[in-house]
């Protein structure tokens, strides 16, 4: 299954990173597949690949599943378009309650904060975003980058600064891979960067999400990726008493949380509770 092989292949060394952009990657695959053959066996088997192929990220197993139950090819495109239109709802959200003249520190890249500043400068809203370098693979250049398209400025800083620079920032924006009834997982550094954000009165910490990112399930898992990733050093290299250890997400919990935003609105807890006692559907 070479298109199958190779996404997984893209999926797993972050070529294709982020949850949405895993789970419409891993839709556009399987559209393929049925396609040719339907929803058989070779759908199947490529489905359980795609959807465990990063398991900290839920919503390729959500959208995959819902495909699944409406068993046509149609709810493949009805997906992909859903996954756009709520992103950019929920950008418009961000939009309407941020204040103007903001700065605002993000972590990573995720294609929902990117969607939320876009929604901003649509409103003609004027702010800087303070970009964490976030190691391993420097996935904040990506951000970096992106922001500088979109002649957003950009302060770009080694994650360890990121406590100092908190004082600066008026917003902390975070993507998410999977609401939880603990809490939110997302990109290692999060939770730290939620403490950090907790102890200055002046800081509110947001989560921008679309609702194919609740855990209706129980799926997703801390992924725990290779300790090659941080061999940057030559004495890491080489085999020493000592155990590297590469955890590539984490879980901030409620407490920290000022809000949850999704294409719903502000989403309270008990709300978010309440939904994930449903399943996905668009
Ligand atoms: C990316 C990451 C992103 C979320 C949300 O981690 O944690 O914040 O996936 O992204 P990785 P999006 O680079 O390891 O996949 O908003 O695009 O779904």
């Amino acid at each position: 299954m070479p298109d199958v092989d190779e996404t997984v292949k893209k999926i797993k060394n972050l070529e294709i990173q982020g949850a949405q952009s895993i789970a419409k990657e891993s839709l556009k695959v399987l559209s393929k597949i049925v396609e040719e053959e339907g929803f058989g066996e070779k759908f199947e088997e490529a489905a359980e690949r795609l959807k465990n192929a990063r398991p900290t990220g839920v919503s390729a197993h959500n959208c995959i599943n819902f495909v699944k139950r409406r068993g046509e090819i149609e709810a493949i495109d009805a997906t992909l378009d859903y996954l756009n239109t709520a992103k950019n709802e929920a950008g418009k959200v961000v939009a309407d309650i941020v204040k103007d003249e903001s700065v605002i520190l993000t972590h990573c890249h995720s294609s929902a904060v990117i969607a939320a500043f876009r929604s901003m400068l649509d409103m003609d809203r004027n702010f800087r975003v303070i970009v964490t370098e976030t190691e391993p693979k420097l996935q904040g250049v990506k951000t970096a980058k992106k922001l500088n398209e979109m002649n957003i400025p950009v302060n770009y800083i080694v994650d360890a600064a990121a406590g100092l620079y908190m004082w600066a920032a008026d917003y902390v924006f975070v993507g998410v891979d999977s609401i939880r009834p603990s809490g939110v997982l997302n990109k290692i550094g999060t939770y730290m960067l939620s403490l950090a954000a907790k102890e200055d009165p002046d800081t509110e910490f947001y989560f921008i999400a679309t609702k194919d990112k609740f855990d209706y399930d129980n799926f997703s898992t801390l992924e725990e990726r290779s300790p090659d990733e941080i061999r940057e050093h030559e004495y890491l290299e080489k085999e020493h008493e000592l155990v590297l250890e590469n955890p590539a997400f984490d879980m901030t919990p409620w407490a920290n949380i000022d809000k949850l935003i999704t294409e719903d609105g502000v989403m309270k807890k008990h709300e978010i509770i309440e939904e994930l006692k449903g399943r996905f559907t668009i």
